[in-house]
């Protein structure tokens, strides 16, 4: 009654539908049957993405896959093929994650895997293929002497196939206009175009990543949310494949860009970890590489009482505190840092490089964020790629312009930690920074020599990477009162010093632009509208051809002298505008001789007791420099702003 009156008397109909519906809905809830099915359906278990998505056959023993989906709270799992044990399974918590660790027996052979998934609620499967592997010769070569490497961002490149300017899933992320939304370049351009990269004289693509990213502004590829995965806007798994082999057909190598560090912010285990500790932190709370310490960089701060923060990580005083910022920290205070020290984090960082390294044939990293990871991570993750691929090389990003630090990070020798990263070479950032400051700065000619003498500190010099522009750096040919002549001079210098070069895209044209995003334009002539098309002769203008000849002909000479690709280099004179070294190897001695000063230079200087004392004659070989040698003197003037080189013999 007491409910009658509570239903009052214009609402009693609609009262009473209410109740028939409680009652109703109480049956079924109490009906045991029934509540198992009507649970049994948003319980099942469903798998939404397999990690990594396939194998190979005698690559490894065992392989641990991350499945993602909902409801993995697996009580039992197996595999069909006798060959495939499951060996153990972890869930997360909430069911969104299943690790399923496979172990192959010897007599596995290729095939697929379906592997069943048993939960308290019902069950599912997943396939795994398992492949033979491919036995190409010319797969997984690592860097050479010969090397010279050419960075391209993909976006930006060339234009293979419009169709993918605008993948249905990120709609009305391409405009050219906006430097920073997707421009349309791809992978299939970057295949087109490799007829011009060979003409030009490079040996090696390094490409900025080209996995799948989640931001309408992520063209540069730095924010991963699949890391199995190709980015639709440069194209497909099989793009990649294709371009690695059209590569590896013309005798060119390609570094792919591995990011272990962090993945992007819109990456789904963001919010939804596989593991409560698999990233450094959580989305709500973490340390930023932001540090509170003295945070200038460039060891300015160390001129001020304070280390920087790379100088932190070198340092054997600093306490794991100090350092914690940077290894641990979010990039930025926002790229999701990556939990290292949890092996299986560590695992499925190894076995992602391992899965592209396999299924692409590529012939290297380019390590990104290098010192931001904990270098045992780095010993560990080189140990087991060079165990199936001994010769591939890998390149560190350390940005910072003291050997001291760039050093530290190289492989080949232990730190006073006892860890060798193994890491194969480090991008020459001391050298990159003094000769901007030289050819850009005024400062003097002979302050390379102070960088060049620290070579020291590296196991493997001659492996270091000279450069003078990537695309986190503002374009040298867009720097206030640069010329064609210190263009020329940048490459000159880069080309001719020891080691195996990087040449960024676009600057063999003297591409213009300031910084981020302004260095990432487009390759004119990589798109079917641009007007002109700087890929081919006639479509450049007269600096753009001037500087492409000036950059082919070094490199034509590059190849030619084994002398200068990985001859010992002597240092002969410095000062304020010049300097002259050599080349030394087996087959001949080269003479260099630059001259950074606007007005022609005469040197004298003796080649006694240096490895060109024994030689009777000099030969010019590039460039308008004079010389003229009697006995061991030599005389030489330098043309203003100029590079020349001469054999000795
Ligand atoms: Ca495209
Ligand atoms: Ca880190």
């Amino acid at each position: 009654m007491h409910s009658r009156q509570r239903c009052g008397t214009r609402s009693i109909a609609k009262c009473l539908c209410h109740r028939l519906l409680l009652i109703l809905l109480c049956a079924v809830c109490i009906a045991p049957g029934v509540r198992g099915q009507a649970a049994g359906e948003s319980n099942a278990p469903l798998v939404k993405k397999v990690e990594p998505p396939s194998w190979w056959v005698g690559l490894t023993p065992d392989v641990m896959v991350l499945l993602s989906g909902k409801n993995l709270q697996a009580t039992h799992a197996q595999c069909n093929l006798r060959e495939v044990v499951v060996s153990r399974t972890q869930s997360s918590v909430n069911g969104d994650y299943l690790f399923v660790w496979l172990k192959f027996s010897p007599a596995l052979k290729s095939g697929t895997a379906v592997c069943r998934i048993v939960t308290a609620n019902g069950e599912t499967s997943f396939e795994f293929p398992i492949a033979a592997r491919k036995q190409i010769l010319g797969r997984n070569q690592g860097l050479s002497l010969d090397d010279v490497i050419y960075l391209i961002m993909p976006d930006r490149f060339a234009n293979g196939d419009p169709t993918n300017d605008d993948p249905p899933e990120f709609p009305g992320s391409h405009d050219r206009q906006k430097p920073r939304a997707y421009h349309g370049g791809d992978l299939r351009g970057i295949e087109q175009h490799l007829p011009y990269l060979k003409d030009l004289g490079v040996t090696t693509l390094w490409l900025t990543p080209i996995v799948k990213n989640g931001a309408p502004d992520d063209y540069h590829g730095y924010g991963a949310v699949d890391e199995y995965a190709v980015e639709p806007h440069l194209g497909t798994l099989q793009d990649y494949q294709e371009l690695v082999e059209a590569a590896h057909k013309q005798r060119m190598k390609v570094f792919f860009d591995i990011v272990p560090n962090h993945v992007g912010p819109l990456h789904p285990w963001v919010n939804d970890p596989p593991m409560p500790n698999w990233f450094h932190g959580t989305a709500q709370e973490h340390l930023s590489t932001f540090s509170p310490f003295p945070a200038a960089f460039y060891g300015e701060a160390r001129k001020q009482g304070g280390a920087d923060l790379f100088e932190l990580l070198v340092d054997p005083h600093a306490t794991p505190l100090m350092r914690k910022n940077l290894t641990d920290g979010w990039f930025f205070g926002k790229l999701p840092d990556m939990n290292t020290e949890n092996p299986v984090v560590a695992d499925y960082l190894i076995q992602n490089a391992i899965w592209w390294a396999e299924t692409s044939g590529l012939d290297g990293y380019r390590i990104d964020t290098f010192p931001y990871v904990p270098r045992a991570f780095w010993a560990q993750w080189h140990e087991q790629l060079r165990r199936l691929y001994p010769r591939l090389s890998t390149i560190g990003e350390i940005f910072h312009p003291d050997p001291t630090v760039t050093s530290f990070f190289a492989g080949g020798r232990k730190g006073w930690d006892g860890i060798d990263t193994q890491l194969t070479t480090v991008f020459d950032y001391p050298l990159y920074f003094t000769l901007r400051d030289v050819l850009l700065n005024q400062a003097p000619m002979g302050r390379v020599t102070n960088i060049l003498r620290q070579d020291s500190l590296y196991s493997h010099p001659d492996y270091l990477v000279p450069f003078f522009g990537n695309h986190d750096t503002p374009r040298f040919a867009g720097a206030a009162g640069v010329t064609p002549e210190k263009i020329k001079l940048a490459f000159a210098f880069t080309l001719t010093v020891r080691g195996i070069p990087e040449i960024y895209y676009g600057d063999e044209i003297a591409m213009p632009g300031g910084g981020d995003p302004d260095n990432r334009r487009d390759f004119p002539g990589g798109w079917l509208e641009d007007q002109n098309n700087a890929f081919v002769e006639k479509g450049r203008t007269k600096e753009q051809q001037e500087i492409f000849k000036y950059v082919q002909s070094l490199l034509r000479l590059r190849s030619e002298h084994e002398a200068l690709r990985g001859g010992r280099l002597w240092d002969l004179a410095s000062d304020d505008s010049a300097y002259v070294f050599l080349r030394e190897s087996d087959e001949e001695k080269l003479l260099i001789a630059f001259n950074n000063g606007v007005t022609e230079q005469a040197l004298e200087l003796s080649l006694q007791d240096t490895p060109g004392g024994e030689s009777a004659e000099i030969a010019i070989v590039f460039g308008n420099a004079q010389a003229d040698l009697a006995g061991r003197q030599l005389k030489l003037v330098l043309p203003p702003q100029s590079l020349s080189i001469f054999s000795l013999n």
